[in-house]
């Protein structure tokens, strides 16, 4: 293959030819950037060579292929991701050495592509790499949001939100496909001809399609993210330019634009929720289109249909796929309309990432009817026609005005998945109770996994050495061979080696902080780390409030031999989330006071670190000691940080949530820092009556740390800048943090024990490396593969 046969001064070659050809720029004056984008040329020149590969033998074999129709890939950077794939690190590294280059700075020259939210979209990107390593043939579709999640940064301790601009730079990995764009309508009306439904719409944009490769392990396989731009069906409006109305001559194109602007903006107002409606409608049309295209193209009978295509909605947001394919089969091609509804939903299946009520969309009938009248008369076919296949028992999928796009993915689904054991169970006990009752073989579980090349291999090269040095390199991509490393974790020799690959990614850490933050941390210190969304149910507040208590703790008796411990949080809060916006500016408020101590800094600091994405994630997570993942019991799906943790190295403590309940199974009860009710307990204890104000009574330490907050300890200068957030607690607790307080503390406690004993500690950490082999995304995607979608993996030549 020729990219094995590649020498470093090829690579040097080839970066200097496109640094000349396609930069237009000599060495002398060349920048990082430029650089950077010559190198990830030569690198792309490789992939695109095996992508073509991948690509014939496709042709060729004519598969059932999957698309993963997500509104979200939270990809990163991919420059280090296709040079780790395709095996060019020597190459690279050498390559730019000889050239007076450092890697590293090249690889972080470039730009996060910010196209996600959280967990959901990085799974999404998970899986992109996992097929393309299992060599499963898949298309990604999704949005390619010119400003993705926001840029965030604190002032005076609050959220600002500024526009990411990942785009303002050449994008090296991405091909505009010219040829491939679909026309999409919005609005206008339904009438009828020759005894079939046309729907002509009113108002139109073009989505045109880009092109990202995403490469396997060993370059063996690669397959494409084909992400949707928005752009307006004509240009600009010559007569009024002529006219002198410049601005309004800009208009059309400016209002196409906008769909595929942001990811999710703000839907509290009227015309967010319109505006993310249309970006939804926007990208499942045209990747509907898009697969039936490539299906006739092949020549199938329409019928074949879910043989040749599966398609899995990655969460509600392209739930509308089911009216759509169903009016592309029965609208537009014909298909009886029973037909149609059976086919599609042969094609179609469905992952649910939630089941907190106000996530799980609905759309109000009447903007349903304005933008999407078509699917709104099919909406109410599709409920006509499954409350006919269950005579006397129906499941409506509309309600008070509204449409429920939960209901409609699951009942134009052959599967719908959950993404942890406790998610999928939980699931069928109460948002899909019903649903569940009508379909038992419908729901099954698929819990979630993460790319060891991304979380292993390439995010921490010390780790990943070692572990191929004691059981080779087989566990890259067959995770669970980490197994092997259980025999080692008696061996002195081994443990002292893992603690050391441990304690110089901390080095590392502290020394970026040093240089990008300004901040001093000892690395010596426990590194506990809690890096996610920021969301009450995530409960970052009763992680600050244990810090609080510790703080005032330590304060009253600071020679009583303390662990020293750095809190790290990081997370973005949804702009329009109040209550998450005052946990961020909390704990910024405590940081300050807290670091500034001269009693009680030298055991505890409190770092908030801004703008949170994957390339913090890959420089935090080989570096923590401490994977905190403390979610109400029954609220997180299933979580894929502590997945990233435990691999590395960081033992949870954690509640009896999502997939932290298989990490323990796993990793083992002593391994795991328990505590917490349990889902079911969490139901009975909302219903007693004033269960916070009982916690709060029975904890000082709890009492003491809500009374510092609410006197103005951590905001003198607004002494009731938290009252709000104080109420919430003393209050409703929704979430049930006081009432879990106590056992946190005991738990950090022992966490705390624990650490003060190296050999303790890394006994317990190398137990969580050696035994979470279970949760790659590789395993994952089989699970979809044979439960799900009945497709199978292809070899390029
Ligand atoms: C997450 N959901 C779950 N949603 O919270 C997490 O437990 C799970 O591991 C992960 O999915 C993958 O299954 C999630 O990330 C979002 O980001 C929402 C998207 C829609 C807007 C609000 C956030």
């Amino acid at each position: 293959m020729e990219a094995y046969s590649l020498t470093a001064a090829d690579m040097r070659d080839s970066i200097l030819r496109h640094l000349a050809y396609e930069l237009g720029t000599d060495p002398g004056h060349a920048t990082l950037h430029d650089w950077r984008i010559a190198l990830s040329l030569a690198v792309r020149d490789r992939l695109v060579d095996r992508w073509f590969a991948a690509n014939r033998a496709t042709r060729a074999a004519q598969p059932k292929r999957v698309y993963y129709l997500s509104m979200e890939f939270l990809i990163g950077r991919l420059l280090e991701d296709a040079i780790v794939n395709l095996r060019l690190e020597e190459q690279a590294g050498t390559a730019l050495a000889d050239l007076g280059l450092d890697f590293d700075a090249v690889i972080q020259n470039e730009p996060d592509a910010a196209l996600g939210n959280g967990g959901l979209g990085r799974l999404a990107a998970c899986f992109m790499e996992s097929l393309a390593t299992i060599g499963c043939p898949a298309f990604g579709y999704g949005i390619r949001y010119e400003n993705g999640l926001f840029r965030q940064s604190f002032q005076d301790g609050r959220q600002i939100e500024e526009p990411e601009d990942w785009l303002s730079q050449f994008h090296a990995w991405e091909f505009e496909r010219r040829d491939v764009a679909q026309e999409i309508r919005f609005g206008g009306e339904v009438t009828q001809k020759d005894g079939r439904a046309v729907w002509t719409g009113a108002e139109a944009v073009i989505a045109a399609a880009f092109d990202t490769p995403i490469i396997g392990w060993k370059g063996r396989w690669a397959n494409t993210l084909r992400l949707w731009s928005a752009q307006p069906l004509h240009g600009f409006d010559l007569a009024r330019f002529n006219r002198g109305e410049y601005a309004a001559a800009a208009e059309p194109e400016a209002l196409a634009r906008t769909i595929s602007r942001v990811l999710y903006p703000d839907d509290t107002t009227g015309q967010g929720k319109e505006l993310r409606l249309k970006q939804e409608y926007f990208f499942t049309a045209a990747s509907l289109r898009d697969i039936l295209r490539r299906f006739e193209a092949e020549g199938g009978a329409l019928a074949d249909l879910p043989k040749k295509a599966a398609i899995q909605l990655n969460d509600t947001h392209p739930a509308i796929a089911g009216p759509e394919l169903v009016r592309l089969l029965h609208d537009e091609r014909g298909m009886a309309l029973d037909e149609a509804i059976a086919t599609a939903r042969g094609c179609l299946s469905y992952t649910n990432h939630t089941l907190m009520p106000e996530a799980l969309e609905r759309w109000s009938e009447d903007l349903m009817s304005q933008l999407l009248p078509r699917h709104m008369q099919l909406i109410e076919r599709i409920d006509e026609a499954h409350a006919a296949e269950m005579p006397g028992r129906r499941v409506t999928l509309r309600e008070n005005g509204e449409v429920k796009m939960g209901e409609i993915a699951f009942t134009m689904a052959h599967k719908v998945n959950g993404v942890s054991a406790l998610h999928t169970d939980l699931m069928k006990e109460t948002v899909f109770a019903d649903l569940h009752r009508l379909h038992p073989d419908r729901i099954v579980n698929e819990t979630n996994g993460v790319t060891p090349r991304r979380w292993l291999l390439s995010a921490n090269p010390r780790l990943s050495r070692l572990i191929t040095e004691t059981i080779g390199e087989g566990w890259v991509d067959d995770l669970e061979q980490l197994d092997r490393l259980e025999a080692s974790i008696s061996d002195p020799g081994f443990l002292d080696a893992y603690a050391k690959a441990k304690r110089e990614n901390k080095q590392d850490f502290a020394e970026w902080l040093a240089a990008e933050q300004g901040v001093r941390v000892d690395p010596e210190a426990l590194f506990d780390v809690q890096i996610k969304r920021i969301h009450e149910y995530k409960r970052q507040h009763l992680n600050i409030l244990e810090t609080v208590a510790l703080w005032r703790e330590i304060k009253a008796n600071p020679g009583a031999g303390w662990v020293p411990r750095v809190k790290i949080f990081a997370g973005k809060a949804a702009p329009g989330y109040v209550f998450a916006k005052e946990i961020i500016h909390l704990i910024n408020d405590v940081a300050e006071v807290l670091n500034a101590d001269p009693v009680t800094s030298p055991y505890l600091k409190v770092l908030f670190l801004p703008n949170y994405n994957v390339s913090l994630a890959e420089r935090l997570i080989p570096a923590a000691d401490l994977s905190e993942q403390i979610s109400t019991a029954g609220k997180e799906a299933s979580g894929t940080g502590n997945m990233k943790f435990a691999l590395n190295g960081a033992p949870t403590i954690g509640t009896l949530d999502g997939a932290n309940v298989e990490i323990r199974d796993r990793v083992g009860a002593r391994n795991f820092f328990l505590f917490g009710m349990t889902a079911q307990e969490v139901e009975a204890r909302r219903a007693v009556p004033d269960h916070a104000r009982q916690a709060i009574q029975a904890d000082p330490r709890l009492g003491g740390a809500l009374k510092a907050i609410s006197q103005g300890a951590f905001s003198p200068s607004d002494k009731h800048r938290y009252r709000g957030v104080v109420a919430n607690l003393t209050g409703q607790d929704y979430f049930l943090v006081c009432s879990d307080f106590t056992a946190y503390w005991d738990a950090q406690r022992r966490a705390e024990a624990a650490f003060a004993d190296p050999a303790v500690w890394h006994r317990g950490a190398a137990c969580n490396t050696a035994r979470a082999g279970w949760f790659s995304s590789d395993r994952t995607i089989r699970g979809y593969m044979t439960d799900i979608w009945g497709t199978v993996p292809l070899a390029a030549e």
